[in-house]
């Protein structure tokens, strides 16, 4: 059976192109027979192919399609991504690609002929059955006549050096190898299984601010959770999946939507009640308006961050808070202030490929703002990546793929790189959207990226107040 050599991956990927892509041997006429029922038996409705034939003096050819082969009668097939190739040839390590001209007769599909491209047919290997020689090698009724891809300025039929004896014909199917799941997960946690899940859940249940660090329990009512994005990055949503989390079924409290406008125009600051109904937990999720070109609230932030702003104040895109405005809070306890930033994409927004960013420039630019004032203050900042079940067919699948995509992993990796962020600090999320009812998958996800933003404000406790948290005379944010 013929290889194919890294180097034929190589190249193959190039002329293909869009990323790295995966090789999976469907069909070889040495191992199945050279016959056109065991080679639609192998390879019908597989998607993307290529075909490669070695011929007797080293050349290595064939064609690519993004369209599946299909046991029908004579019938051609549309696909602007085919072309035949030459390889290899002895001697010559450039391979050449001769891009499709007639996309409506890209391939030919025949019951009774091998794969077949283009209406000449400009490459046919065979039709019926072949029987090897004695050496093992096929003789090809092969038919090459250029007419649906470009020759430039000689075709695949002139630039082939040998007769129509050949070794071997392969055919492999072509996937994107980004799509595929990796073997160990990018990130050891979490798990995606009910004891992590209840672990999980314990865990943010007895949370209180530096409880680890020998802290009262009274010592700080809680911590306070700023998210901050472009309208529709999914803010409201994520608050929904973790209420959803701890109610055990799918709720609204926070309105969501994809209107243009910003749904969220007050600024609202989320208690969340215990899953026994009985306290409120030991963090408030804070969500303010969203970011969007034109309207800077770069300075109602400011308030946020050290208190000032009420719970429900409507924002004023002309008039931010200042102290003379109706409900400012004048003397913020640490209770009152934002011990950890989060900052939220949507995964979908982006595309390496097209050069489309998270955000738009005026959105990054007022993020920078904001990181500034952010950065000064000591406030600790994490990216949480929403939407990724779009960005990944494998995690839309199943919520728990998605630390075992590639795609994802990159994907993490650009959010942080738009931040100037290390890609330690973002979460990817899949939020309830369309769910009926809560899965272990997602509520696993809610939970952990939870707990990595309970881990960051408790970080930023320690540094900045522990003494004063730790110290008798502390006055309770309780009084
Ligand atoms: N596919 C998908 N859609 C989501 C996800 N999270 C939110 N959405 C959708 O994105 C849209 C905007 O969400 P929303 O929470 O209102 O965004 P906000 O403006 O940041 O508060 C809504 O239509 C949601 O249904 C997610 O994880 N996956
Ligand atoms: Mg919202």
């Amino acid at each position: 059976m013929a290889k194919l050599t890294k180097e034929d991956k190589y190249k193959l990927q190039n002329l293909i192109g869009d990323g790295p892509k995966a090789f999976e041997k469907l069909y070889s006429a040495k191992e199945n027979g050279c016959d056109a029922v065991a080679f639609h038996k192998h390879c019908d409705n597989r998607g993307a192919t290529l075909t490669l034939v070695y011929n007797s003096v080293g050349d290595v050819y064939g064609g690519f399609t993004t369209a599946s082969w299909q046991s029908v009668t004579n019938h051609m097939v549309y696909d602007t991504s085919a072309f035949l190739c030459l390889l290899r040839r002895e001697g010559n390590t450039e391979a050449i690609k001769f891009s499709i001209k007639l996309p409506p007769s890209a391939i030919m599909l025949d019951e009774e002929s091998g794969p077949a491209f283009g209406s000449g047919p400009d490459l046919q290997l065979f039709r019926g059955k072949i029987s090897p020689e004695a050496d093992g090698m096929f003789i090809l009724n092969s038919s090459m006549v250029p007419t649906s891809y470009v020759s430039l300025p000689k075709s695949l039929a002139d630039e082939i050096t040998g007769d129509a004896s050949v070794s071997d014909i392969m055919v492999y199917s072509v996937k994107d190898a980004s799509e595929q799941l990796m073997e160990i997960p990018w990130r050891p946690e979490p798990r995606f299984d009910k004891e992590y899940l209840n672990d999980l859940m314990d865990e943010v249940e007895g949370y209180w601010p530096l409880k680890d660090m020998g802290v009262n329990e009274n010592a700080l009512q809680n911590v306070n959770i700023l998210f901050i994005g472009p309208i529709g990055a999914g803010k409201s949503s994520f608050l929904n999946s973790v209420e959803s989390v701890f109610r055990g079924h799918v709720t609204m409290s926070a309105s969501a939507g994809s209107r243009t406008k910003s749904v969220t125009s007050a600024y609202r600051q989320y208690p969340i009640t215990a899953s026994d109904n009985r306290q409120y937990l030991r963090f408030q999720l804070c969500d303010c308006r969203g970011l969007d070109d034109g309207n800077n609230i770069t300075k109602d932030i400011e308030a946020i961050l050290e208190g000032h702003m009420p719970d429900n104040y409507t924002f004023n895109i002309s008039n931010p808070l200042t102290s003379t405005t109706h409900g400012f809070r004048k003397d913020p306890k640490l209770k009152d202030k934002i011990h950890c930033v989060v900052y939220v994409l949507d995964a979908e927004k982006y595309s390496a490929d097209l050069d489309i960013s998270f955000v738009t420039a005026d959105v990054r630019d007022q993020i920078k703002d904001i990181q500034d004032m952010v950065d000064q203050k000591g406030i600790p900042q994490l990216i949480l990546l929403n939407k990724v079940d779009n960005a990944c067919t494998l995690t839309k699948q199943n919520a728990a793929n998605v630390y075992k995509s590639e795609k994802i992993l990159m994907k993490c990796k650009d959010a942080g790189n738009c931040l100037g962020l290390p890609p330690m600090t973002v979460m990817p999320m899949k939020n309830y959207y369309m769910e009926p009812s809560t899965t272990d998958d997602i509520s696993i996800l809610a939970l952990y990226n939870i707990r990595q933003m309970l881990r960051a404000a408790d970080t930023f406790l320690r540094v900045n107040h522990l003494d004063e948290l730790r110290s008798d005379k502390y006055e309770s944010s309780y009084n």
